[in-house]
């Protein structure tokens, strides 16, 4: 028989709008915990693929977790939204070409829900968002359901008959089942009595803390993380120049400067990709502008390095006797993922098929197939070992293991431009400049 609080747990109903890379893990794991999930999402072939208890998207161990959740009847997925208990809704927010954030799927999703809503049930928005965009869904919710008492529209002393949160997730490709479980979480109520409606449910499955606060804080917070990230990685970009400028390993200097107590530089690469931390920082500037300066031009350093990297091996592959193939390796936007999404490397290996065509082969072990702009530009997919049996110029772009492990001397005698500083010992590097070394 089962107690007081599993009994609860199965009794929880809870809809998650948007089955992508954060709204399948999240279902899957609700789902374990013996809740009855629905995942709901627009796109008919991913309800199709998760109701068959598959995944459409490469994360570790989500596979048999989400087969394991579907085939016990605990996780399904539909096109049409269900009542429920708890909502989470976890959709994209992209930016438009000013920068602007569009928080229109945010919005739909809201609509979708309020059809269903009922006094008693929770709202709760994880997509990454522009401060003030809970209480935009609290009106929109308002003015679709006049029947609802809203939190933070209610005359004094009353209750409000639903609760709505924002509670950014926080986890990292790769490590997405172990994060959600052991990260802390930041949750913004609308109201002290919203925040403390989601911390009950969040508690359900985070083992890490959760730290309840107002819904604007919550949202800067998240926006304020990746930000973080973005101007430190631009602090590492802006040095790998000026080490260039000076004939200086940058891999070298950040690791003896990051032997200081108080000193840990991140790493230099060929860009910043990805959905969130090539993004969020708009969000902060576009809110206002005037007194970002310093984010801005973190976001203008990080593209500008892609530029850069391109120069450099635009360079690299004139210099190289003509006709030469050359291996771009790595496609995604960091190492040991299938995410291409505002990849630096993708779009590199792009520039360089527009100018080389058929002269450029693209390794990605991640990639099943090539995407169409390399594919029509005559570029080819192959394999590491191909790579390195035929190719004498060589542009590292991602740090994939496989790439990694390479060594010395099946690359030796290669024109490589590492721009991830996976292979220390190529005598080589950065365009064929010989880094400066200390004698050891
Ligand atoms: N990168 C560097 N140098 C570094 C670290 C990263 O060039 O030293 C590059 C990566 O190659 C990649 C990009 O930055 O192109 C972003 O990678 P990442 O690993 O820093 O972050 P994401 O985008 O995979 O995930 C981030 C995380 N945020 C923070 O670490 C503050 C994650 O916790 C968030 O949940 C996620 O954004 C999100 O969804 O917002």
């Amino acid at each position: 028989m089962l107690s007081d609080a599993s009994q609860k747990a199965v009794d929880l109903k809870v809809v998650v709008v948007g089955l992508g890379y954060i709204g399948l893990p999240t279902a899957a794991v609700i789902a374990r915990t013996g809740a009855s999930v629905l995942g709901v999402d627009v796109t008919a072939s991913v309800v199709d693929t998760v109701n068959s208890g598959r995944v459409h998207i490469e994360e570790v161990d989500l596979d048999g977790l989400v087969s394991g959740v579907v085939a016990r009847g605990s996780l399904r997925a539909s096109l049409q939204i269900e009542p429920a208990d708890v909502f989470v809704i976890a959709v994209p927010t992209p930016f438009a070409d000013d920068h602007a954030p569009n928080i229109g799927y945010v919005l739909r999703a809201a609509t979708t829900v309020a059809a269903v809503l009922k006094p008693g049930d929770t709202v709760i928005l994880e997509s990454t968002s522009p401060v003030g965009t809970t209480e935009k869904v609290r009106d929109l919710l308002a003015s679709l359901r006049p029947d609802l008492k809203v939190p933070g529209r209610v005359a004094g002393g009353e209750q409000a008959d639903i609760a709505i949160a924002y509670c950014p997730e926080r986890v990292l490709p790769g490590r997405i089942l172990v994060e959600l479980i052991d990260n802390d979480r930041v949750i913004g109520g609308i109201t002290p009595r919203c925040a403390r409606k989601a911390l009950s449910f969040y508690r359900r499955f985070v083992r890490g803390a959760c730290v309840t606060t107002t819904a604007r804080a919550a949202e800067m917070t998240k926006l304020t993380e990746n930000a973080f990230r973005d101007v430190n990685i631009a602090f590492a970009n802006e040095l790998s120049l000026l080490a260039d400028t000076m004939g200086v390993d940058v891999w070298e200097v950040i690791r003896l400067a990051n032997r200081h107590p108080r000193v840990n530089i991140l790493q230099p690469g060929p860009g910043v990709g990805g959905h969130c931390i090539a993004v969020d920082p708009w969000f902060l500037v576009h809110a206002d502008p005037e007194h970002s300066p310093l984010i801005r031009t973190a976001r203008e350093v990080n593209d500008g390095k892609t530029d850069h990297v391109v120069a450099q091996a635009t360079a690299l592959v004139t210099a190289a006797p003509p006709g030469a193939p050359v291996a771009c390796l790595g496609l995604a936007f960091k190492a040991n993922i299938d995410d291409f999404r505002e990849s630096p490397a993708l779009r590199v290996a792009e520039t360089l098929a527009a100018r080389f065509g058929d002269r450029v082969r693209i390794v990605e072990p991640y990639a099943p197939a090539l995407p169409k702009t390399l594919a029509d530009a005559g570029a080819r997919l192959i394999d590491i070992d191909t790579a390195l049996e035929t190719c004498p110029v060589m542009i590292v772009l991602v740090d994939h293991d496989v790439f990694r492990s390479v060594p010395l001397d099946e690359r030796a005698g290669k024109r490589v431009l590492d721009t991830r500083g996976i292979w220390p010992d190529q005598p080589r590097s950065i365009a064929g400049r010989e880094p400066l070394r200390m004698a050891s």
